[in-house]
Formats: structure tokens, sequence, C-alpha cells
């Protein structure tokens, strides 16, 4: 896997230079070597640790044997970064359009100028392509059709961002004449931790004169579409939004189709079919009689289920559990009793260690662990052995002034490479809560990285493993680890795992989310909080868990604190 990382950075690196017009034979060589690398049958990282010489290797000289350790060793290459420095964005992203490669891409900004996907389409469709040399007609066409598929999948908005400009609407669209119900369906609706568009279902007494009002929302960037009772526009924060008006006695079976998801759709149309019903977005139909459809529950009462809420459906299981009577009792904000990750002005927090307490206390929590990070990150002042002790001290007298809400005394503590902790036991033991977490070295191998962190969990004063996959939604994958080994890790020595609420790395997610839960292993979850406000981010969690199938029972936050301090006792 390592292999495969170290080629895409060169494969890009030729693109790139080429796209600046550099040395063709220079592009070709980070080619030969991608191709060398992905074809190796050996692992890249271990050839480096058992000192081999890399430049044995054909087409890999002494410069790029420099270049794959430093990728080894950091994860990253700095010639890559620069690069991405010198050349525009937008002209970086047109190699996500079909029919483009770096050789064009060039042309296209010599001839044109074009410096991204918005003025590439505006050229296309003005029939500006087809006469540059080496494009054509053809390939004029299959770019206009790949332009519109890149900037669809290349633009998934995280739920917390996609939520604040979604309700203003919402909000807005109910103050509209004549409308009686707004709603945002879709994967918004079902939480998803990113949505590629907001889907919204309107029913209005006058459905045009309420899209007439729709599209003098302040926030549009651009009306793609408006007609009698449908419109796409856009906002200035780049979502999309569709709208639909349906009518009042349908808008039940239509809320359950834009829900979505089209596996789940799928699914409840192929029950309804042997029942001899159709479902679709306009009703229940026995033949061609409407029998209901105007609120959502009858689509399920059509099929003889109770009421599936949307987070869970993804025909992931939830028909069947549906069926079997065995649907989870979803977790809510309501049941989370304290937050178990945040940090404070100690390390790299905004707010105080009492400010941060009496926020929480205000919040109605019972409990909050003060989780500052340990001394490897020193850039970012994190805690000593003695720092911690002083810490530790000044929460004591904090905790006189605060009768009503229990200040667990924590760390976020570093797991280095080999998977021992960044602070001696003696310091953690004094400690309520330890968490730990991986900052380091996100690349090493799957069998390193998992051993890593299972022995960190085997350390008996660690409660907790931060952010466990490392990933960072849209930005940074996360790291390869042996869920399943881990998770029967967590299950063997009473180590939890963490649901980080942080909007951009929600981790665990959905998934290894409901294999903790079916492997028995309960979750913690903390806001990871840097500043006061952030403490709110636990509904952004709360969403994720619900996606996970977690109950109250799944959650260690759910314990009051005389539970809760029992179970940290591993
Ligand atoms: P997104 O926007 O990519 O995050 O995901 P969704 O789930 O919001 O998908 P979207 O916006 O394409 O469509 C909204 C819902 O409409 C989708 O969840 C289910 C329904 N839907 C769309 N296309 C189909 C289809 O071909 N068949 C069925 N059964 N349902 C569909
Ligand atoms: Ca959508
Ligand atoms: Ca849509």
């Amino acid at each position: 896997m390592v292999n495969q990382q170290v080629a895409n950075i060169f494969y890009k690196i030729a693109d790139l230079l080429e796209i600046k017009g550099e040395n063709p034979f220079r592009v070709r060589a980070y080619r030969n070597a991608a191709r060398t690398i992905e074809s190796l049958g050996r692992d890249l990282s271990e050839m480096i640790e058992q000192g081999k010489d890399l430049t044995s290797l054909p087409g890999i000289g002494k410069d790029l044997s420099e270049k794959i350790r430093e990728i080894i060793e950091t994860g990253t290459l700095s010639k890559l970064e620069e690069l991405e420095s010198e050349i525009p964005r937008g002209l970086i992203e047109l190699l996500k359009v079909e029919g483009l490669g770096p050789k064009r891409i060039k042309t296209l900004y010599d001839k044109l100028g074009i410096t991204n996907i918005d003025e590439l389409r505006k050229a296309a469709s003005q029939g500006k392509i087809r006469s540059l040399p080496g494009f054509g007609k053809k390939l004029e066409e299959t770019i206009l059709k790949g332009v519109v598929l890149a900037k669809k999948e290349g633009r998934r908005f995280k739920w917390s961002y996609a939520n604040s400009f979604g309700e203003e609407l919402i909000s807005f669209l109910k103050k509209g004449p004549s409308v009686k119900r707004a709603e945002i369906a879709g994967s918004y609706r079902r939480k998803k931790e990113t949505v590629g568009d907001l889907d919204i279902l309107v029913t209005a007494e006058d459905p045009e004169a309420m899209i007439d009002y729709f599209v003098t929302f302040p926030g549009i960037k651009k009306v793609i579409s408006k007609g009698q009772t449908r419109s796409t526009i856009i906002l200035e924060s780049d979502i999309q939004v569709d709208l639909r008006a349906v009518d009042e006695e349908c808008y039940g079976s239509a809320l359950h189709y834009f829900t979505g998801s089209k596996a789940h759709n799928i699914a409840i149309r192929a029950i309804a079919q042997k029942k001899g019903l159709k479902i679709n977005e306009y009703g229940i139909f026995k033949g061609d009689e409407r029998i209901s459809g105007k609120d959502e529950k009858d689509v399920f009462n059509a099929v003889d289920l109770p009421f599936i809420p949307p987070e869970l459906r993804e025909n992931r299981g939830e028909i069947e559990a549906a069926r079997e009577g065995r649907l989870p009792e979803l977790v809510t904000i309501n049941d989370i009793r304290g937050d178990l990750h945040c940090h404070t002005k100690w390390s790299d927090g905004k707010h105080s260690v009492e400010e941060m307490v009496a926020f929480s206390r205000e919040l109605g929590y019972e409990y909050v662990a003060i989780t500052d990070h340990s001394k490897r990150l020193a850039m970012i002042k994190g805690l000593d052995e003695e720092r911690l002790l002083l810490q530790a001290q000044e929460i004591d007298e904090i905790q006189k002034k605060f009768k009503d809400i229990h200040i667990l005394k924590g760390i976020e503590v570093d797991i280095l490479e080999d998977g021992s902790l960044d602070l001696s036991n003696e310091a953690l033991k004094m400690l309520d809560f330890v968490v730990a977490a991986v900052h380091s070295k996100f690349k090493l191998s799957k069998k390193k990285q998992t051993k890593r962190i299972i022995k960190a969990m085997e350390n008996p004063h660690v409660n907790t493993i931060a952010h466990p996959t490392g990933r960072l939604i849209g930005s940074r994958e996360a790291y390869e680890i042996d869920m399943e080994e881990i998770l029967r890790c967590a299950r063997d020595t009473g180590c939890f795992l963490e649901l980080n609420a942080q909007p951009d790395r929600l981790d665990l997610n959905d998934i290894n989310l409901k294999l903790a839960k079916d492997m028995g292993v309960r979750v913690t979850m903390g806001t990871d909080a840097h500043n006061r406000d952030n403490l709110l981010y636990m509904r952004f969690g709360v969403n994720q868990a619900r996606r996970g199938w977690l109950e109250k029972k799944d959650i260690v936050n759910c314990l009051g604190i005389k539970e809760l301090l029992k179970v940290l006792k591993k």
C-alpha cells in the first residue's frame, strides 16, 4: 500500500511538470519510476528499514531514492507541495475532467488562458475548444460532459457546513407566501457525514408563487432552473439545492422517496411489489388507486414495517431489523451526560479550564474531561509530567467552585511510533481519564500501525483511543489499521474507542461504529473542543452515532458519573 502511495505522488508530479511544460525527460523519469514502484513485489518501507539500496531498482537514481525516503518518513513530498503552490489550483483540478490530460491542459492554458473548470465549460460550450491542436468536436463534447461529472463528484460538503446554510434557507422558505411545509430530505436528512446537494420538499397552496419567492433568497449565487413545481439553484456557499413542490396528499411518500437512500428505496419497493402494491414519490398504489401516502409512516405501514429512522436507511440491515422488531433505540443529544475530550489554554485550547468547565455546566453536563496534549507536541505547549501536575492542582481548586459538575483530570497522550506513550505510567496513573492518540507516522504499514495502537490499548491506564483512524473528511485518508483486530483488543482490555465529534473528523465513522457495536465494544464521545463553542460539536457526533446504530448502552458518555468512574478502572 505504501508503494501505491509513493507511485501516486510520482504520477502527480509528472502531471504537474507536464502542465508546467518542463523537460519531457524529467516527466518520463517520474512516470517510469512510478510504474516500477507499482509493480514492485516488495514493500518500500521495509526495504528502507533493512538498509537496502533503492538505486538498484530500475529507473530509480539517487534523487528519486531520496524522494522515496522523504515520502515514507513524512507522508508527503516537499517537491509536490512546491509544484502545487506554483500552479493554479483550478488548473490542477482539470485533471479530473474526462478527456483531459496534462498536455491538453497546458494547451488550454497557453491558447485560451483557461485556469479552472468554469472557464473550461464556458469555452467548450462556445465551441472554442474543437479547433485547438489535438482536440476536435468529439473531444469537446466529451469534455463538456466530463465537466459536469467532475463538478458533481469533486464537491461534497460536510454535513455541518450544509447544516448552517440549509437551515437558513428552510426558515426563509417557511416565511414565504402560502408555504405549509418545508423540509430537507436526501442524505442531509439521513445525517450523512457529507452531502452532495440539498433536496428540499415543500407543500404550498400556490407552488408557482412559492418558487418565485424561493429564488429571491439572498444567499443565491445562481439560478440553474425555475419551473412550476421545481427549481434548482446554487447557493453562495456553492451548495446546490433542488427544490420540489409536492401535493399535501403525497407528501409522506415524496419525503420517503427523496430521503433515500436509493438502495433503501429499492428494497422497500421490492417488498411492496410482492404484496401487489406500488410505492413511488406520488403515493402508495393498489392498481391505479392511490391508497395512502400523506404521511411518511404510510409507506412503512404499507410494507408492514415500523418507522425506520432516516439515519438507518442505507439498506445495511435496517429492513431486516425492522421486520424482526430489533431496530435500535437511537441515542439522542439529551442522553449525553458529559464530554470526554477537550483542550484548554494549557496546550492549544483558547479558553481556560474554568471557562471550559463553566460552559460544560451550562450545557447541562454532569462531567467533563480535560484532556490537553502531551509533551511531544512541543510547539503547542504539550504537557510534560511536571505541568500535568500543576494542571491537576489547578483542577482541584476549580473543582471546589463547581458543586454540580465533576471535572475529570485527563490527557490526550501521544502514541509514539513503537506504541509506547509520551508520558510515564506514574504520571498517567494519577489521572481519571487517559485518551491516547496517533499524531504522527500516519504511513506505517497496516501491520505496524495496528500493533502500535494495540500496544497503547494494552497500557492499563489508557481508557480510549482518540480519532482511531486519523482520517480528515475530504482531506486526509484514514491510516491503515486492522479495525477488527483493534476492536477485539478493545473487548479484551476494556479500552474504549472514541467517536470524535469534530465535524471534519467524525471518527469512528458509521460503518466502524456499527462494527464496534456488533462486537460489543462501547465508544467514548468527545468534541475535541479547542474553544468553548466547539463543545457544541457534540450534536455532530450524535448524528454519526445514530448512523452507526448506537444506543445509550453503547456509549460511555451516557453513564452517570458513578458508573463512569467504575468503567474507567480497566
Ligand atoms: P447526495 O446528494 O449525493 O449526498 O445523496 P442523496 O442520497 O441525497 O442523493 P440525491 O440527491 O441524488 O437524491 C435524493 C434522493 O432521491 C435519494 O436519496 C433517493 C432518491 N433517488 C434519487 N434517484 C433515485 C433513483 O433512481 N431511484 C430511487 N429509488 N430513488 C432515487
Ligand atoms: Ca442530495
Ligand atoms: Ca439531489
